[in-house]
């Protein structure tokens, strides 16, 4: 550890300059301060020991400062001045502020609770393309939530019968159907003929319903397979596309932006909870969903506020809420809040364990503007798929009528038999 390079100085005010990072930090046997040092030179200019090729200018220019440190909470705060990153660059910042450090020896635990980007930063990335705007323009519905489905059995269906699975969901009157997170192209269904299938499929159900309807096939893949599936969809009249954000990395994301092909990006999340789930060490779902925001997708899974069946406190995911469909949102005890004036918003997704009867509870934690998709909840519904469709839109409907779903319920048989099979 380099003596001579003071990494704290507690009366130390960020800059318009700086990028903040609030850290959790639980040292490892020695004093928390220690541990800032570390963290913080190992996440900028520093290393383990004292070295003959460190200059005062680099110091000068580029050393971070420690200017926050909570022992009660153990929350503290780093600025780092926004030369150390590159613009539009998200592998560059995240090597250095969520990298060698979460596997130093100085910390026992060490989570990435927020962080502050500089408008500098900010500007640097495209954002979404549509936003909760452009989507509610393509999909013509203007106050109440999106309602979908994903295909189930999450893979194994041909591509026939995944059409028709999509089909019976849209006459049933869900807006979105969308393939599930491990489905892409496989040897007992193909993606491009799958696409093909079930965006015929659409056509037909859109005819038969007179609404829109939104397919989103998952192009995640290697990159240039990645945009040749996206592209293939484009052509083939489709709107929207779905992608795993982590197991595609960031940079595979961007590279989907920046073809700027004009298709909604629906962001999955699989693999999140291997980083976010462990309150103590890790990376926030906060954190996560700004970096995705930032980079451009138009929806994001979020959690169900613990509506459902995945983990995720509901304050923080009204907290994620909040960060991706907001412009300025203020800081908080876990939060750095934010001021992002040229980013369009992304829209939250709920999904995991839903079904219609959770439909107030989450409308009423989440609000409405989400989209709430119901992989079992839909399927599952004794009386199959339409039944299962036609039951989450009916009580959709009762929520935003302000109508309780068992009053509703009486003359909505599908709804009926929903709450009397998932009581
Ligand atoms: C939901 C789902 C979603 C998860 C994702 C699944 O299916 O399709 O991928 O909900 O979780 O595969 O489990 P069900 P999250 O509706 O049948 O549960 O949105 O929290 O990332
Ligand atoms: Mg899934």
């Amino acid at each position: 550890m380099d003596k001579t390079l003071d990494y704290i100085n507690l009366k130390y005010t960020p800059t318009k300059n700086d990028l903040v990072v609030l850290y959790r930090v639980e040292p490892n046997k020695i004093s928390i301060e220690t541990a800032c040092e570390h963290l913080a030179a190992e996440s900028s200019i520093g290393t383990w020991t004292e070295i003959s090729t460190m200059n005062p200018r680099v110091a000068k220019k580029l050393k971070p400062t420690v200017f926050s440190i909570d022992k009660k909470t153990k929350m503290v705060k780093i600025a780092y001045t926004k030369d150390l990153f590159e613009n539009a660059n998200m592998p560059e910042i995240l090597s250095s502020i969520a990298g060698n450090i979460f596997g130093m020896s100085v910390v026992k635990n060490l989570r990435l609770v927020d962080i502050y980007f500089p408008k500098s930063i900010v500007d640097s990335f495209k954002g979404p393309a549509f936003g909760i705007e452009g989507i509610r323009k393509l999909t013509r519905i203007k106050e109440r939530p999106l309602v979908g489905t994903i295909i189930k059995p999450k893979v194994g269906l041909n591509e026939k019968e995944h059409a028709q699975v999509a089909y019976n969901a849209w006459v049933g009157g869900l807006d979105v159907v969308k393939d599930d997170e491990n489905l892409t192209s496989m040897s007992f269904n193909n993606f491009d003929l799958r696409v093909k299938e079930t965006l015929n499929a659409r056509d037909i159900a859109e005819r038969k319903t007179g609404e829109k309807k939104i397919y989103m096939p998952n192009v995640t893949a290697e990159t240039t397979e990645m945009l040749r599936r996206a592209n293939l969809v484009k052509k083939q009249g489709g709107e929207y596309i779905m992608v795993d954000i982590l197991t595609l990395g960031w940079s595979a994301l961007q590279t989907l932006r920046d073809a700027n092909l004009g298709l909604v990006i629906h962001a999955h999340r699989a693999m999140h909870a291997a980083i976010t789930r462990n309150p103590k060490h890790g990376i926030s779902m906060l954190v996560l969903a700004k970096v995705t925001r930032l980079i451009g997708a138009d929806q994001l899974h979020i959690g169900t506020a613990q509506v459902g069946k995945m983990t995720g406190e509901k304050d923080e995911v009204i907290d994620i809420e909040n960060a991706i469909e907001y412009s300025k949102t203020k800081s908080t005890e876990n939060t750095l809040g934010q001021n992002w004036q040229n980013i369009k918003t992304t829209l939250a997704v709920a999904s995991g364990g839903l079904h219609p009867g959770h439909i107030p509870k989450l409308l009423s934690k989440m609000g409405t503007n989400i989209v709430a998709q119901f992989g079992g909840g839909c399927h599952g519904h004794p009386q199959g798929t339409i039944a299962g469709a036609k039951a989450i839109r009916q009580a959709t409907n009762a929520y935003m009528k302000k109508i309780p779903a068992k009053t509703y319920a009486k003359t909505a048989p599908e709804l009926k038999c929903a709450l009397e099979h998932w009581k």
